[in-house]
């Protein structure tokens, strides 16, 4: 398999779903600046038409595009990882609940603010906004370790992988406790290690 990536972008969750399974996933960097090609010479257009990283290729060439999606299918091939509670389950569709959380009011949320041209006035009003999402965070996890208690799954893949960028919100993580700390327990997990190393982000 191999997964299409752009350093220290959303792709770095299904990077740390993958090292986390121990599965063999090749690393592709996208070049955005280069006009959207590969660090291998592909057109990254004729892999994604949306140009978007994470894409993940299929070992059969089938493609598969959507972070959600993707960090599912990773967790669904390496099941003794536990990445994902059992589907049916309570936790599963509290898994779903996050993951869904994280992509339309935390990842979309943050978005707009990497657009050239934002005004004072429009990001105030999106740092307002994104700071009722991490008070929601900051509450959920005064009950445990992860999201979901005390197994880590793709949700906290997802979550530490958005929340590396509150630096670009101006927001002070210290001011959230408990956020503080699941940064850091994620972080100091070798898989993640492993991740951040190959997207040389330490
Ligand atoms: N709906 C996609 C969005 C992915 C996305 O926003 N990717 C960003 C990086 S975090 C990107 O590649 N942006 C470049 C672009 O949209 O042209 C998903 O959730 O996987």
């Amino acid at each position: 398999m191999k997964l299409y990536y752009a350093p220290g972008a959303c792709s770095l969750s299904p990077h740390i779903v993958a090292r986390e399974g121990n599965l063999p996933v090749e690393m592709v960097k996208v070049l955005f600046a280069g006009g959207r090609t590969t660090e291998t010479g592909e057109n990254f257009y004729d892999i994604n038409p949306m140009g978007y990283v994470p894409t993940l290729r299929l070992d059969n060439g089938e493609v598969l595009t959507e972070g959600v999606a993707i960090v599912q299918y990773l967790a669904d091939q390496a099941p003794s990882a536990n990445l994902v509670p059992q589907k049916g389950s309570m936790p599963y569709y509290r898994t779903l609940e996050w993951l869904t959380f994280i992509s339309s009011e935390l990842h979309k949320g943050f978005s707009p603010l990497f657009r050239s041209g934002i005004s004072e006035a429009e990001k105030a009003s999106i740092v307002e906004r994104l700071a009722k999402r991490y008070d929601r965070l900051e509450k959920a996890l005064s009950t445990g370790a992860y999201l979901l208690g005390d197994i880590f799954t793709v949700a906290d893949a997802y979550c530490y992988t958005i929340l590396r960028w509150t630096p670009r919100a101006g927001i002070d993580l210290s001011k959230y406790p408990n956020l503080s700390a699941y940064m850091k327990r994620i972080e100091t997990r070798s898989a993640v290690q492993v991740a951040l190393k190959e997207e040389e982000l330490v």
